[in-house]
């Protein structure tokens, strides 16, 4: 009976189609975030998998190989729009200022033109997807993939407000689990665990206030009312970019998997004036 049971497992794992690679759709957030997808991009395209990049036509250049189709859709904003939201990111980021909104409205843009381009919704549906890869930090991937029903997964640094761990559920006593931004351990004093409550009260409303356009834009297209955790909770894997070491011990979920040493895949030699001056 066992033996038979091996057989019959033998004989599926040889069956030819299931070997055969999967169609990949992968949503990118363009700029430093794109640099470790794309190792990962291409590494899947070599294993025979057929991948599909898809971005906005006006972008800064992304260097893409002919491993993976590139498919850009229409975007209602110009290249100078783009140069100009960068420049005051930067200089905000700079002076120590909140998140730029205008950031958060090009990223809200380029999603709501993506909705918009009914030629583009067509190839992807289409295209029969098995699965979407995707950064979620501007929820636009995480809406497409809940728009055509395909399971995604998300490769990411973390979302603010904790949001990483809280979408997947991942235990989290405020006794033992230090928040963000409040610097206490996993020992806290009574006070510090009081700390600890009122700052995880702030989380997600802040959180909420943050995407409030784009989930306004994903209750639209997906015609309900969504929640920020009901686009993120149902992500099947979550490909986190850093390693629990440089952050607090917690517990995780199975389908939380750090890659933090992919940031070092394209690593190059120290400069000579850095090994010098070590030396
Ligand atoms: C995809 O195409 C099929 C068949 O043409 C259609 O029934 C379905 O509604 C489309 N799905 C979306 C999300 O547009
Ligand atoms: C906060 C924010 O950026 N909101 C913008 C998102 O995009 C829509 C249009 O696509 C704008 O109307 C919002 O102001």
């Amino acid at each position: 009976m066992t033996l038979r049971l091996c057989c019959a497992w033998i004989f599926i794992l040889l069956l030819p189609g299931l070997s055969d690679g999967g169609k990949l759709l992968v949503v990118p957030m363009v700029g430093s975030h794109w640099l470790s997808m794309q190792q990962v991009v291409e590494k899947l395209a070599k294993r025979g998998h057929e991948v599909v990049v898809i971005i906005p036509e006006v972008t800064w250049q992304m260097k893409t190989t002919q491993a993976y189709t590139v498919k850009t859709y229409p975007v209602s904003y110009t290249l100078e729009d783009l140069n100009n939201v960068f420049h005051e990111y930067v200089t905000t980021h700079l002076k120590d200022l909140p998140f730029p909104l205008n950031t958060l409205a090009m990223y809200n843009s380029s999603c709501k033109d993506l909705f918009s381009s009914k030629e583009t919704l067509q190839y992807l549906n289409q295209s029969s997807f098995d699965a979407i890869l995707t950064d979620p930090v501007f929820l636009c991937g995480a809406t497409l993939a809940k728009y055509f029903s395909l399971p995604f997964v998300f490769f990411m640094r973390g979302f603010p407000c904790n949001l990483h761990y809280k979408a997947p559920q991942c235990p989290s006593p405020l006794s033992y689990i230090p928040r963000l931004f409040t610097f206490n351990s996993d020992h806290m004093t009574f006070f510090q665990r009081v700390e600890n409550a009122l700052v995880s009260l702030l989380e997600l409303g802040y959180c909420n206030g943050f995407y409030e356009e784009a989930i306004k834009l994903s209750s639209e297209v997906l015609q309900r009312d969504v929640s920020l955790l009901d686009l993120l909770n149902s992500a099947s894997i979550w490909l986190l970019r850093f390693d629990f070491v440089f952050e607090y011990v917690r517990p995780v979920m199975p389908n939380m998997v750090f890659i933090g040493g992919i940031n070092c895949a394209q690593r190059k030699p120290l400069s000579k004036a850095y090994s010098e001056s070590t030396k």
